[in-house]
């Protein structure tokens, strides 16, 4: 409870793996507040800007409210008839592995396990995999090979304790915001010093003491000659040593690696080594820019090398901390949710583990082989010979590599089954059965974060419609195939009891995962469960792992691993000179089915990318806001250049966001080849070749609305504003008639036009209003468009008719694109701010004008700002 007198409810945020707390507070019009929670480890009260905006997502507006069969709302009970029959009859016909369930990291545990035991216990087959795929797989193959076991050793307090702090292919302060947010906190305290190995200069690199920009793909070779500068200077631990195995023949491939391939000069690889070497309590945190790679599982290891040799490993301040990403990514892991994994850290080739499981679930099967990884699944799917598909949570049809021939693939399926809260994505357009699914703070479960914390989340908004928890269909499933004892749950209390209790005879097995201590929680207990970092058993609870060097593989020790340096699979050359690489952006969660309905957060960056390096823009001829195609071996897109020196020469970066809803050419996936690490099977998402020309538009165009538009242009890309949405436009064939082409966008054959059109200049200025009140308006030019956006997003719904000067009157000065979501502070007013009132630092800013002082997030771009008016400044 509050001062307010309602009272609130404790829960997880939805998005990334930091598992903050949130304090939801229904206001029972099916609206919510959301404040961090002060008492929950992981946060302690703060959040990011997308855990602030979170009460702006939760509208009903897009969601699925019924379940659909070919289109046509169809009742529960012949919908699930439909699926359970469909999957009955293709595993006879079949056999088990014809089917294939492809899930997520975002599905809590209970769904999670739920699906796991239906496909690998009864169905019979080990054809589930997850989106983690393409997530954390190179980390599961790298901890189980150094480790025996997929455990990441430390906590997020030895971030905190840390006196070094090296991120590797990690953008901490977009993607972990609030663990980065600690991170800097600890740096005011105590001087902890940043490392960022990261080929771009990203936000994190703003607070960073060094930045390596190396060379994409050659973190091995980085690290092993770390590796031997730890042998050559004698910070070996040799105690520590007698719990490995493996530390000659590693020593010997890290020697003989050549490290001029990073690019990086001799002084930087000494200045990190040195540091590093000399700085016992170091945390090395890494995340896709090492687990997205054709060498992924090597370059964890490479890592996870150097900790072993120095015994800075699951110490106060030491180790290597893998970041993930989705908030029950690690949850996941530990239900077995991958292809090649069983249950609570049992593994699927071990036959004692197989009868176990296969007993405690009373199950007719366990399969003795792994099932097929998510790009395998997908080929599998593409040729026939998986031909029905239950696709839960999870948007593949734009995030798999070689996207296009996945939503071929998926396409030309005999079934397909999705789960979604919304059916307006890429994959649910392609479903026979589209099932609504219950969301975040509509349903209850668990979740599991970075540091094994396992949170509650809880329902405090009504499901709307028809909608259902993805644990709930699943079961209903499983029961209407036959397997009615083995799925007569009631409630996620009773899933989570069985789960903990199987993860007991994981215990029994020697396995760290073990909850058994959770086993017994009643419903009640389950409802009010805290916060809690597993292992929790009989003999142990929480705390770190391995400072003992008790390892999990059979002998008890650990493995060093011998790992070469490998270029990236794909190739560039003459007709692919640039290497793509792709990621996320600080206000956007991946394919934006809900991010992208905050005004808010859409107005960080509202249009696809990408970043150039100036001097290959000037190559390319490239001026500022230039729309660029780039095309691959597999597709191409259409995105705005931003010629910007934090890329380095050659290499291109985009954001992983759009798709076919927002940016229908602009989706990046389409570009990356489907090539796996050959351990893990993780695709390369951030090594892609590309070309690069200059888009030759005929005309470009921007848009604001009340209501959707419909657009008919080459490229264009939709955000939400507060007065409804924004659009980019371009189009290659000249438009005769732009009122009417308006009149078309806005689907508004009727209203009142202005227009200002200049046929021989290519110039057009179109509003349309509805009883005086803008409905919308577009400006169109044979460049890319000079209006005031932030300005112009203001007026639908208005009466403003001075709507096509494009610019704001004297007395309403253009706020610029939102730098500051929580408070909506543009970039323009902080740059006047500055300038006007000689403001010099973040805190000023904050003081003058709040930006900064929520959430935190957008602290490092405010530095970034005031040293960019400095620079100008100083020119001047
Ligand atoms: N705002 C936001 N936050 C998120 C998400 C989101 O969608 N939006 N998603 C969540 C999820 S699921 C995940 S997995 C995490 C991901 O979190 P991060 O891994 O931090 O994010 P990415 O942007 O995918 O990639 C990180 C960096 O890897 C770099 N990189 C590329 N190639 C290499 C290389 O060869 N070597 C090295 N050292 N670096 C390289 C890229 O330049 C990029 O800056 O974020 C989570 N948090
Ligand atoms: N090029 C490139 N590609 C990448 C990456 C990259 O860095 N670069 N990163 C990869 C990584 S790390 C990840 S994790 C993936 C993420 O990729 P995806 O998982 O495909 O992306 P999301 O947008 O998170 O998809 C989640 C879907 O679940 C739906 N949903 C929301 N809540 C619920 C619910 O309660 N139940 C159900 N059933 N559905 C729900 C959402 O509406 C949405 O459609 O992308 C991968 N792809
Ligand atoms: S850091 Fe932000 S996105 Fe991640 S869990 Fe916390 S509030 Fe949510
Ligand atoms: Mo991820």
């Amino acid at each position: 409870m509050d001062g307010s007198g309602l009272p609130e409810t404790r829960s997880t945020c939805p998005y990334c793996g930091v598992g903050c707390g949130v304090l939801l507070r229904p206001d029972g019009a099916g609206g919510l507040s959301v404040r961090g929670d002060p008492d929950h480890p992981a946060n302690r009260g703060r959040l990011c800007s997308k855990g602030s905006a979170l009460a702006e997502t939760v509208g009903l507006g897009h969601r699925l409210t019924a379940p659909l069969v070919n289109g046509t709302e169809t009742p529960w009970d012949d919908a699930l008839q439909l699926v359970a029959d469909r999957f009955r009859a293709t595993i006879d016909e079949h056999g088990p592995d014809a089917a294939a369930f492809y899930v997520s990291g975002q599905l809590l545990t209970e769904d999670y396990y739920v699906a796991n035991k239906l496909m690998k216990g009864f169905i019979g087959s080990a054809n589930i995999d997850t989106n983690s795929r393409l997530c954390m797989a190179s980390t599961v193959a790298g901890h189980r090979r150094a480790f025996g076991t997929d455990t990441v050793p430390g906590t997020y307090e030895d971030l905190e304790e840390a006196d070094l702090v090296v991120l590797v292919g990690s953008n901490l302060a977009w993607c972990h915001p609030v663990l980065y947010q600690r991170l800097l906190a600890a740096r005011q305290a105590r001087g902890t010093k940043i490392v960022v190995i990261d080929p771009r200069r990203t936000a994190t690199c703003d607070e960073a003491d060094l930045h390596l920009a190396l060379a994409p793909g050659s973190d091995v070779a980085l690290f092993n000659r770390l590796f031997s500068a730890i042998h050559d200077s004698g910070a070996v631990d040799s105690a520590y040593l007698t719990h490995t195995e493996g530390f000659v023949p590693t020593l010997e491939a890290a020697s003989t690696t050549d490290a001029s391939v990073t690019g990086l000069t001799e002084a930087e690889i000494e200045a990190f080594t040195r540091l590093w070497i000399g700085t016992e309590k170091v945390v090395t945190v890494f995340s896709q820019g090492v687990n997205q790679s054709s060498s992924g599982s090597d370059k964890v290891n490479a890592i996870l090398n150097c900790h072993l040799a120095t015994g800075r490993i699951g110490k106060p301040g030491m180790g290597p901390f893998s970041v993930t990403g989705q908030p029950n990514a690690m949850g996941g892991r530990e239900v077995g949710g991958l292809a090649n994994m069983l249950a609570c850290h049992l593994d699927l080739e071990n036959a004692d583990h197989r009868t176990a499981v296969r007993d405690f679930w009373q199950a007719p099967t366990a399969p003795d082989r792994p099932g097929l990884k998510a790009v395998d699944m997908f080929r599998a799917v593409g040729e026939g010979r998986i031909k029905a598909l239950w696709i839960i949570h999870t948007n593949p049809a734009v995030t798999m590599p070689d996207a296009d021939a996945v939503r071929a693939a998926i396409r030309g399926c005999d079934f397909v089954v999705v789960s979604d809260v919304t059916g307006q994505t890429d994959t649910a357009r392609l479903a026979h059965v589209l099932l609504p699914a219950t969301a975040w703070a509509e349903k209850e479960g668990t979740v599991t974060n970075s540091d094994r914390t396992i949170s509650r989340q809880r329902a405090v908004l009504p499901a709307p419609g028809h909608s259902r928890p993805d644990w709930a269909m699943l079961a209903e499933v499983g029961r209407r195939m036959g397997w009615t004892a083995a799925f007569d749950y009631e409630s996620p209390a009773e899933i989570f009891r069985e789960y903990a209790a199987l993860s007991g005879i994981a215990g029994q097995f020697g396995r760290d995962f073990d909850i058994s201590g959770l086993g017994g929680l009643d419903d009640d207990a389950y409802a009010t469960l805290a916060p809690t970092r597993w292992p929790v058993s009989a003999t142990r609870e929480g705390g770190r792992f391995f400072a003992d060097g008790q390892f999990y593989h059979p002998d008890g020790k650990a493995r060093m691993l011998p790992v070469t340096h490998r270029a990236p699979a794909a190739r560039t050359g003459p007709r692919y000179p640039f290497r793509l690489n792709t990621g996320r952006l600080r206000d956007q969660w991946h394919t934006m089915t809900r991010t992208a309905l905050s005004a808010r957060l859409s107005a960080h960056l509202a249009e696809p990318f990408l970043d150039i390096h100036p001097e290959d823009a000037a190559r390319l001829g490239l001026s500022a806001a230039d729309l660029v195609k780039v095309t691959s071996p597999t597709g191409s897109a259409i995105l705005r250049a931003r010629i910007t020196d934090a890329q380095r020469p050659g290499d291109v970066f985009a954001p992983m966001h759009w798709t076919g809803e927002t940016a229908p050419s602009a989706r990046i996936d389409t570009l990356v080849a489907a090539v796996t690490d050959p351990v893990s099977g993780q695709p390369e998402s951030k090594a892609a070749v590309a070309a690069v020309t200059r888009f030759d538009a005929a005309w470009y165009g921007f848009a604001v609305s009340a209501a959707p538009m419909s657009p008919d242009a080459d490229y264009w890309a939709l955000a939400r504003t507060t007065t409804g949405y924004r659009m980019e436009l371009a189009g290659r064939a000249p438009v005769d008639n732009w009122e009417t082409a308006a009149r078309q966008l806005f689907q508004a054959s009727e209203a009142e036009a202005m227009t200002v059109i200049d046929t021989a200049r290519g110039t057009a200025r179109v509003a349309l209003f509805d009883q005086g009140r803008l409905i919308g308006a577009l400006f169109v030019a044979p460049e890319p468009v000079a209006v005031m956006r932030d300005y112009l997003t203001q007026l639908p719904g208005t009466a403003d008719t001075a709507v096509l000067s494009g610019r704001p009157p004297a007395d309403r000065p253009d706020p610029g694109p939102t730098l500051c979501a929580c408070f909506n502070v543009g970039v323009n007013t902080i740059v006047q701010a500055v300038e006007g009132e000689g403001l010099a630092t973040v805190e000023a800013v904050g003081a003058a004008l709040q930006a900064g002082t929520n959430c935190g997030s957008c602290r490092p771009e405010i530095a970034a700002l005031l040293t960019r008016i400095r620079q100008r400044e100083a020119a001047e």
